[in-house]
């Protein structure tokens, strides 16, 4: 794998879904240079919810946020490219959308920390990306592809 193989989890939430921003992030995350390589349509049934926010289960705000994320279809998806992880987390800007930098997504989309438009891997948890697609998808649902721009991106392509 070379450098700029890194995968990370990207899911557009139901309160993104339902204001029409799937596509403002999914473009956003384009333009950078990052690559789609998976993507699903769905609804997040309780189980995976609970799967998905484990970590979170002991913390006061757990029903809320497994109700919230439940509560209609999501866009789950794969970016793959450099230091993928960390720069998506960059892209979304702080967990609070009150505290997140204009110019990021929660920062010029989002006013509510339970209802912050975007969720990606902690680049901080290591592994918590793979686990995190491995949760989402199959491996044979992840797509291998060059694309055309990326000797344009990456200078040693
Ligand atoms: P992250 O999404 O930026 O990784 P986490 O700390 O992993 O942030 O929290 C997961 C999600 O739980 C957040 O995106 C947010 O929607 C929700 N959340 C986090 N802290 C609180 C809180 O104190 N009250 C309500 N919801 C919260």
């Amino acid at each position: 794998m070379s450098h700029h193989d890194e995968r990370t989890f990207v899911m557009a939430k139901p309160d993104a879904v339902q204001r029409g921003l799937t596509g403002e992030i999914v473009t956003r995350l384009e333009e950078r240079g990052l690559k789609l390589v998976g993507a699903k349509f769905m609804q997040i049934d309780q189980k995976l919810a609970e799967q998905h926010y484990g970590e979170h289960a002991d913390k006061p705000f757990f029903d809320e946020l497994v109700e919230f994320i439940t509560s209609g279809p999501v866009m789950a998806m794969v970016w793959q490219g450099a230091d993928a992880t960390r720069q998506v987390r960059q892209m979304m800007g702080a967990t609070d959308p009150a505290d997140a930098a204009p110019g990021t997504i929660r920062g010029d989309y989002g006013l509510d920390l339970g209802q912050n438009i975007i969720h990606g891997s902690d680049h901080e948890d290591e592994g918590a990306n793979e686990r995190e697609i491995e949760l989402f998808f199959d491996e044979d649902e992840l797509v291998e592809y060059e694309r055309s721009d990326e000797p344009w991106v990456y200078e040693d392509e």
